[in-house]
């Protein structure tokens, strides 16, 4: 298509010369006119489909991202420039779908932008809610959650004519299916099904997020991750669940039927990754329709769900790993019982281990046992990780199922995470090793190189785009969050969920000790701001109090002109795909610092390293493949390793105190919490209680690490002063960033878990 065309269709889209339109009316036009083009692209065929279930697709803006994808962004910003017009404003105009929560849910988006990039035959599932996560807010230095309303009257959703019956003990709800177009990277097109209940109510919610939690017909979709403190939020988890499992069951069972299974070869139609546990009914519910309404009996039944579904694990914290009393079951959805008791006898007549029972002696149902057991492949998401569920925490099983166990290190989509956020540097490499790195992220290596890591041109260059990502991000949090800072600093970045697993809490030890020591004099070389992005469960006190040590530190330290010149700390409102995306290409110093054994992979890790930052982190998830990418010279790893620490778990002798004690700068820094400086700037309550946790609990170890946290830290700081020295660390992290494509990740899935065809070559 010419750029002539393109404009008349954008024209046509928008019902008036571009000229004239305001900046609203030109956005929903061309929104309008991408989801035309999309609809119109092919979607892979092929016999057999793969459906991804997720509670959460964390899919972003798509306006910039559809138009990379269907190769006309360039065209569009500049007939848009032609008419005086800025392609950016238009962007800020879209609303980011609140559909996720964190790292499961952005790769989960990651996969369907790589699945449709491939041409592989497979859509995502998952629910439509109409306030998504929270919005974040802060107010005293404390969090608030307000709803995330994100849809509009022209949005990417596409209704559509299916609709199914969804029963529940006491009754029955009618859904609809709405369809966001995935469009892959110069290729195909596939689809999200998002799943919503018609008789949804958004007028229920009132003060903040609380709504009536028993009204399931009305709050079905309204939230994802509804505070579940109580039962009836519980309970609500559960008929949310089966609400996304059963129509995805439905949907499965039809489209293979349609293209002519009898249902006993349903696994040459359909294969189903089941991402953690919140999918996991789909195994009972399936075994339910294709028993009751299909006719088929228990024992087939079971065989063929269980050569169609493969389970992912993403975490291996046990207080996350769900598992729910019977009773919920019985009280929302007494249809699986019976299905549920099945699958548990015939566990307990092959294997005399109550470990791996389905049903514990408590009467629980443990979610995660049913995907190993009923389904054909397990994995993990980096190899760590994998290799300490085999080891570790699901080593019973694996000693059952051996060859069920498979890893699948996590990967991003360079799409989002470089051509579109970093389009500076996308278009530099480019101009080094040629346009190639695009489809296939491996040439990336090219980098690798003297000719380009010892060339001081090429290194100036490198850190010139970094200054200038760094500016942006400076105009824009002054712009849209009046947060102040200085371009000039060195940016040291930490975003993701908020959990003391990932230690926020030692970063903003760190922190004050730093603020404590310029206050007696000892000045950076260069001044340092630290900003960090975080939500935290609205029932996770902890984590919130976290959030509010890190606000009080902030105002402490931003009304002392001794050290505000010298250290600024920040933390950024309502963190968001949006925001990572403005955040991530500024960055110098990635923190990756999570308690060695418990992150799963990490997927911000790979982000920052593809954008030229340097890491900062343990040995942990997706951080030891990236040390072993990079070499010690080009990351900056610290703290006990992953043995250590599940043998302290082991021996459950650590005391956090003993540390306290033995460390004056450690002692120093936790006693600041508590300080009165600290407590004028917020509630001496909050601070209280994080202080007694960190010193009676402080279950995620931040007080081993510490001594050598701040070593390292320090190394790092040191080590940016070398210019030369530090971009070339940026350019051998960018340049072995190939591996941690998504599209690898993918590839990978389908040849060991899928194998679906590989559909027209790209
Ligand atoms: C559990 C029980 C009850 C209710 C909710 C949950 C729950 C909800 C969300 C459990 C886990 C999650 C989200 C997990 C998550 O985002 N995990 C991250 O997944 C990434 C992709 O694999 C990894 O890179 C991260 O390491 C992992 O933390």
């Amino acid at each position: 298509m010419n750029q002539n065309q393109l404009e008349q269709m954008l024209t046509d889209a928008c019902k008036k010369d571009i000229s004239s339109c305001t900046d609203k009316e030109l956005y929903t036009g061309l929104l309008s006119l991408v989801n035309k083009l999309s609809k119109g692209r092919e979607s892979a065929q092929g016999k057999k489909k793969l459906y991804y279930i997720s509670a959460e697709f964390l899919i972003g803006k798509l306006l910039s991202n559809n138009m990379i994808n269907l190769g006309i962004y360039s065209q569009v910003k500049s007939i848009l420039a032609s008419h005086g017009k800025d392609l950016c404003v238009l962007e800020e105009l879209e609303p980011e779908p609140s559909l996720g929560n964190g790292g499961l849910g952005r790769l989960a988006a990651c996969f369907l932008d790589s699945i449709a990039t491939l041409g592989l035959n497979g859509d995502g599932i998952g629910l439509n809610y109409h306030f998504g996560l929270f919005k974040q807010l802060f107010k005293d230095n404390l969090q608030n959650e307000e709803p995330n309303p994100w849809m509009e009257n022209t949005s990417w959703l596409n209704k559509t004519n299916v609709t199914y019956q969804i029963p529940y003990r006491n009754f029955t709800l009618t859904s609809r299916m709405y369809d966001i177009e995935v469009t892959g990277y110069g290729n195909r097109t596939n689809k999200l099904h998002l799943f919503d209940v018609e008789t949804v109510d958004e007028s229920l919610v009132e003060n903040g997020i609380s709504f009536d939690k028993t009204d399931i017909s009305k709050n079905l979709t309204l939230f994802l991750y509804p505070d579940d403190s109580d039962r009836a939020g519980q309970i609500l988890r559960i008929y949310q669940q089966y609400f996304m499992v059963s129509n995805a069951a439905r949907l499965i069972l039809s489209e293979a039927a349609a293209k002519g299974s009898t249902l006993y070869d349903l696994p040459d139609y359909a294969v189903i990754q089941i991402n953690d546990t919140h999918p996991t009914m789909v195994i009972p519910e399936l075994i339910r329709l294709l028993t009751t309404e299909h006719g088929m009996e228990m024992d087939d039944a079971i065989q063929v769900v269980t050569r169609t579904c493969a389970y992912t694990n993403h975490t291996i914290l046990a207080e996350a790993l769900e598992t729910w009393p019977m009773d919920y079951f019985k009280e929302a959805v007494p249809q699986l019982i019976p299905i549920m008791e099945v699958l548990d006898d015939k566990v307990r007549r092959k294997f005399d281990d109550p470990s791996v029972y389905i049903i514990d002696k408590g009467d629980r149902v443990h979610m995660a046992h049913i995907d190993i057991h009923y389904g054909f492949s397990v994995n993990g998401v980096a190899a760590l990780h994998t290799d300490i569920l085999k080891k570790n925490e699901l080593n019973n099983f694996y000693r059952l199922y051996p060859e069920k166990f498979n890893n699948k290190t996590n990967g991003i989509t360079f799409r989002r995470w470089l051509l579109h956020c970093n389009p500076q540097l996308a278009d530099y490499i480019s101009a080094l090793i040629g346009d190639g790195f695009k489809k296939d992220a491996f040439e990336l290596k090219k980098l690798d190189d003297s000719t380009f890591t010892a060339n001081m041109k090429i290194l100036h260059r490198l850190l010139a785009i970094k200054d200038s990502k760094k500016q942006e991000l400076a105009d824009y949090l002054k712009e849209t969050q009046d947060i102040d800072i200085d371009p000039k600093s060195i940016f040291d970045i930490q975003v993701k969920r908020l959990h003391e697993y990932k230690r926020q809490q030692m970063n903003a030890l760190y922190l004050i000790h730093k603020y404590l020591e310029i206050k007696r004099g000892s000045r950076p070389t260069t001044p340092i701001t630290a900003i960090f992005g975080a939500k935290a469960a609205p029932a996770y006190t902890i984590a919130k109090d976290i959030i509010h040590m890190i606000l009080c530190l902030r105002q402490v330290i931003d009304s002392d002109p001794d050290v505000r010149p010298w250290l600024n700390v920040v933390m950024v409102n309502n963190y968001n795909v949006s925001l990572a995306e403005k955040l991530i290409p500024a960055c110098d110093i990635s923190e990756q610092i999570s308690l060695a054994s418990k992150e799963a992979s990490g997927t911000s890790n790979m982000k920052f390293m593809l954008n030229g930052a340097v890491t900062l982190g343990t040995d942990d998830g997706a951080n030891v493949e990236i040390h072993e990418l990079v070499g010690d010279d080009n990351i900056y790893i610290f703290g006990e390793s992953s043995e250590t620490v599940i043998r302290r778990y082991a021996e459950g002798s650590y005391c956090s105190r003993s540390y306290y004690e033995a460390d004056p700068d450690l002692k120093e820094a936790v006693d600041f919490i508590i300080s009165p400086a600290m407590a004028a700037a917020g509630s001496r309550e909050h601070l209280e209680r994080l202080y007694n946790e960190l010193l009676n609990k402080d279950w995620f170890m931040t007080f081993p690490d510490f001594k050598d946290y701040c070593r390292t830290r320090e190394q790092a700081l040191s080590d940016y002063e070398n210019r030369t020295a530090w971009a070339r660390k940026m350019l051998i992290n960018i340049s072995k960033a190939g591996y941690f494509s998504s599209d690898r990740t993918i590839e990978e899935y389908n040849r060991d878990i899928w194998k679906l065809d590989t559909g027209l070559a790209p």
